[in-house]
């Protein structure tokens, strides 16, 4: 059954992955810092008094705050306790090697002095280019630093939910050029960024309008060469997001995991693309918000092993932070920083530039393929009590050492592809990295 193709003129540039050095770059750092960082880190989900438990970021709409009264926040924002140098520090410590921050979120206020609006912190009382701070503090530290950007913007006059009228058009029209400015400022004016994250382009308005997602791709690439882009921006002749109608991808790499991760034996599809998954500690907070009560707060060891689950299946893993009002980082993330952050400083070699292995998901854990050939890493999160791990290997494989730490483990051939490792009879507080070494058939 012929499948119909459709001819497009916006939709995927390319297919199969990116194979430049700026894409093996963004490929091999796998774990990221993602920041939300805007006005709303202000009010951090409370607004006179009540508590609003919809995300802390969505504050103006849950609480139905009347634009002027939200965008005098501005006037407030000065966050006595920010060290960008101190953000960084905690970002290498936790083993991040990108940074993913906030630009301009939903409500429209830029974290760097645009000059195509006001509602800039350059007219807040801190008053310096906090964007440049943060490049800059990241950078010396070797992590790259990639511009979030939301399309969907609730402050501008001209921005359209839907284009239903002439009007909406030429609104919308003004709205799209607008963007294309600040994000050809950002291009220019930090030219250490190494990628840009969309969000916020899901209405039908942006939609509507596909060639400009497309000129805007282009536009990047040509303002800084290597410069990576999301599927997210994109949007095709037909309406089509993050795929094109003819199912190619569309952008650098897919980011529509969002809270939730790739199923390691159904969704084994992501592993022929790029792809990266964004993750809140909290159920639903990017923003930062005073009560951390209302949902569950996932712990050090359920986010590692949500960021061994995505390298396993060859994609990047950007963990969130939503830094208070006052420039401070909560405890809770602290924490987490520095626990994920020790465990990664013995075996982050487990998960920079490493991927899918393409064996059978296993019950202990995960495994992730580094670039030597033969090799592969078991990291075990699940421990049978017997201390005895069971290895399928596809046909053909063999097994030829299994050791952790340097010290060699008993390898046991016990049927037909399948062996098993001997481990110790004993509780681990962290998870366990075994490497395997694989010889072909023979
Ligand atoms: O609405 C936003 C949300 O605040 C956050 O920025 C996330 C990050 O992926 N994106 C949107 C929801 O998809």
């Amino acid at each position: 059954d012929a499948k119909k193709e459709f001819k497009l003129q916006y939709g995927a540039q390319r297919t199969g992955k990116r194979t430049d050095a700026a894409m093996e770059r963004w490929r091999g750092n796998r774990f990221g810092q993602f920041i939300h960082w805007g006005l709303y880190a202000i009010p951090g989900g409370v607004w006179n008094g009540k508590t609003y438990n919809y995300a802390a970021e969505f504050l103006k709409s849950s609480a139905k705050i009347p634009g002027s009264t939200w965008d005098s926040l501005m006037y407030q924002f000065n966050p006595k306790k920010f060290s960008a140098k101190e953000w960084a520090r905690m970002a290498k410590r936790m083993g991040a090697k990108y940074m993913t921050i906030t630009t301009k979120h939903h409500e429209g206020f830029c974290l760097w002095p645009s000059r195509f609006t006001e509602f800039n912190i350059s007219r807040t009382p801190y008053g310096k280019d906090i964007l440049k701070e943060l490049v800059d503090a990241y950078n010396a530290e070797g992590i790259d630093v990639n511009f979030y950007y939301s399309v969907l913007d609730w402050h501008h006059p001209d921005w359209r939910y839907d284009i239903k009228s002439p009007e909406d058009s030429v609104a919308f029209r003004r709205y799209l050029d607008f963007a294309f400015n600040q994000l050809k400022e950002l291009a220019t004016n930090y030219p250490t960024v190494k990628a840009f994250w969309f969000d916020g382009t899901w209405d039908n308005s942006v939609k509507k309008n596909g060639w400009w997602t497309y000129e805007v791709e282009q536009m990047l690439k040509q303002v800084s060469p290597g410069a990576i882009v999301n599927s997210r921006l994109r949007a095709d002749d037909r309406g089509a997001r993050h795929f094109d109608s003819n199912g190619q991808l569309m952008g650098d790499y897919e980011s529509g995991y969002e809270r939730r991760l790739p199923d390691p034996v159904t969704d084994l599809k992501v592993t022929k693309w790029d792809w990266e998954a964004c993750m809140t500690v909290p159920e639903n907070q990017w923003g930062y918000h005073k009560d951390w009560s209302i949902s569950h707060v996932k712990s050090p060891l359920e986010l590692l092993e949500m960021l061994v689950h995505t390298t396993s299946m060859g994609g990047n893993f950007l963990l969130n932070f939503g830094p208070a009002g006052d420039g401070s980082i909560r405890p809770e993330e602290q924490r987490i920083a520095a626990e994920i952050g020790s465990w990664m400083q013995n075996n982050g070699n487990v998960i920079y530039n490493s991927g899918y292995a393409g064996w059978e998901k296993q019950d202990w854990g995960y495994f992730t393929a580094p670039s030597r050939p033969n090799t592969l890493n078991m990291v075990v999160f699940n421990l049978p009590v017997s201390g005895l791990l069971k290895v399928k290997v596809p046909a053909g494989v063999k097994i030829s050492t299994a050791s952790t730490g340097g010290k060699k483990l008993r390898v046991e051939e016990i049927a037909k592809n399948q062996y098993l490792v001997h481990f110790e009879r004993k509780w681990f507080a962290m998870p366990q990295v075994i490497v395997l070494e694989t010889g072909g058939e023979g």
